[in-house]
């Protein structure tokens, strides 16, 4: 399974890679512009951060500072950076464009930044979520738990301040921990030395971030504002005599997709569409009919794609104020992204009357996957900085960084954005480890993992106990490049968030393994089988037919087994 890239010629790459990288990219990025940048973008809450405080920063910010020489910390207690990007899906990542069989072809690569941590690290082909939405995903995250353990089954729940996570492990372990950007678990973030996440979802332009010490306001683009808070507390907040480990959590690229600085990206062209962009659904079960996720029919023309007329009555969208109102935009930042969008806007008040349902949701499909792509440059220019900033505090080689999604998302693929699914585009998530010291360049790993496995990953790298209530394993000897034999071969899946719920994406639980899915809508007693071999769009179940009596059984067989194994009786009630 484990696929080793060690070619001479691989390897000389990679070298050429690192060296081109760490010396002229990372470092393009330096931190310094962003020093001065901070100081005039950032109001603060008065009561929030003392003077003192303030006046410290300001020196710190104009380099009277020493920075922080090389942490004392090794491969026995490495420093660990975990990246959570929200709604960040595989098919939008130039390291997995290659083997993605299914999907969005893109024609170039929109993340050179995280290509090259997956170039000089592990990245693994076949990672999956086990509830594929933003609030269980980070449950799972945090405890090591599958949702109906850890108690955060939809986005309804919060997590419970009863719960052991592994944060709160690290900190009694001997490590500074931090949490920066989207928290999105309702309750106050337990397990850090300093927090500064956004409320809920958090704007895309000028939020109110929500700190240890108060409530502080920050003006300018929100993925731009999290990586300086996380690299404020890197100068700042972080004891150089002790390991750290950081959850630094991009809020892009979540729904509603509004750029910063790339906004004028791909004003000149139009992006590939997926082979699936007007399928039907005549292969899949009636769950697929029933959604409520699709471009064309579910998409705002305001809040999803920044027209600010409706283009069949002629009157003002409905949410366009509701989109300046929820990001606080200043008339500066308004007319910017007015100018950005006009031209195509225009196009499409000129010709809706004779545009056909096909030519509209190309349309649609056009402006949503470019401000998606738009908002992943972006988080990809912050991994960026924050690597450069490693690099030049020469932490970058013990310190692992972890590059994920909290799910995959729909990028056209069946006329759908979103996620939910145990389809593969919701299902997988991008999974990319880089650490110099201990982890080889350019492995390539194909066995089934989790986000149910990190927690014990990273506590195993920490070298602390896992404790037994987590369910997931260990991957650190897959980072060694080993292959164990018992590694699990089917990963199990349940997604409990169904109807009236957004987006209307009936209640589902199953099982994948390297070749198959299998899937049960126990709300329309209704099942569907996938062939990924010869179906890897996944859009003609093979359920019930014949050729596949006996691997459907053994599938079925499987999930009661992995049921029983965690304890998930959910769907017997
Ligand atoms: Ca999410």
């Amino acid at each position: 399974m484990q696929l080793r890239l060690e070619s001479a010629a691989y390897l000389f790459y990679c070298k050429l890679k690192e060296k081109k990288f760490s010396k002229n990219i990372w470092l393009s990025k330096t931190t310094e512009k962003m020093n001065i940048g901070y100081l005039k973008t950032v109001k603060f809450n008065h009561n929030s951060i003392s003077k003192a405080t303030l006046c410290l920063m300001i020196l710190f910010s104009m380099g009277l500072h020493k920075s922080h020489a090389q942490s004392n910390t090794s491969v026995d207690s490495p420093n660990i950076i975990i990246m959570y990007s929200d709604d960040h899906t595989a098919q939008s990542i130039g390291a997995y464009q290659n083997v993605l069989r299914y999907g969005l072809k893109l024609d170039h690569t929109p993340t050179p930044n995280i290509d090259r941590l997956a170039e000089g690290g592990i990245r693994f082909y076949n990672a999956f979520v086990t509830n594929s939405i933003c609030k269980p995903s980070r449950a799972v995250l945090l405890t090591g738990m599958h949702s109906h353990k850890n108690g955060v089954l939809t986005n309804g729940e919060s997590i419970s301040l009863d719960l052991e996570t592994f944060p709160m492990i690290l900190q009694d372990n001997g490590y500074q921990t931090a949490m920066i950007g989207k928290w999105h678990l309702g309750t106050e973030p337990q397990g850090f030395d300093y927090y500064e996440v956004l409320y809920g979802q958090g704007p895309y332009y000028n939020p109110t971030m929500r700190t240890s010490n108060g409530d502080v306001d920050r003006h300018g683009h929100t993925t731009e504002i999290i990586t300086e808070s996380a690299l404020e507390w890197m100068r700042l907040g972080r004891e150089p005599d002790k390991p750290f480990m950081m959850i630094y959590n991009h809020k892009a690229p979540h729904r509603n997709w509004l750029p910063g600085p790339a906004l004028n990206d791909y004003q000149d062209r139009d992006l590939p569409e997926p082979s699936t962009l007007f399928y039907d659904y005549s292969g899949l079960a009636t769950a697929a009919h029933e959604q409520d996720m699709e471009i064309g029919t579910t998409m705002s023309w305001a809040w999803d794609l920044k027209v600010p007329i409706n283009p069949a009555t002629g009157e003002p969208s409905d949410g366009w104020e509701n989109l300046i109102e929820r990001n606080r935009l200043t008339d500066e930042q308004l007319q910017r992204i007015m100018n950005a969008y006009a031209e195509d806007n225009e196009y499409l008040y000129e010709n809706y009357d004779q545009m056909s349902n096909q030519d509209l949701l190309r349309w649609k499909y056009q402006r949503y996957v470019k401000d998606y792509l738009r908002v992943i440059r972006e988080v990809d220019d912050e991994v960026g900085k924050m690597i450069a900033y490693l690099e030049r505090e020469n932490l970058l080689d013990n310190t692992i960084v972890v590059y994920a999604g909290d799910q995959g998302f729909f990028l056209g693929e069946n006329g759908w954005f979103d996620k939910r699914w145990i389809y593969e585009e919701s299902m997988r998530m991008p999974l990319i480890v880089h650490w110099p010291e201990g982890i080889d360049a350019g492995i390539a790993n194909k066995n089934l993992v989790q986000n149910l496995d990190l927690a014990p990953t990273v506590l195993d790298l920490a070298g602390t106990e896992i404790p037994d209530r987590m369910q997931g394993r260990s991957m650190v000897p897959l980072l060694k490049g080993e292959n164990p034999e018992d590694w699990r071969d089917a990963v199990y899946y349940h997604y409990y968030e169904g109807p009236p719920r957004v987006h209307e994406v009936a209640r589902h639980y199953g099982v994948r393994t390297d070749r198959y899915t299998l899937v049960h809508y126990p709300d329309h007693n209704e099942w569907e089988l996938f062939d990924l071999e010869y179906d890897p769009d996944q859009i003609n179940s093979v359920y019930g037919e014949p050729d596949y009596a006996e691997v459907q059984q053994q599938l079925k067989n499987r999930i009661d087994e992995l049921q029983e194994q965690y304890e998930d009786y959910t769907w017997n009630e």
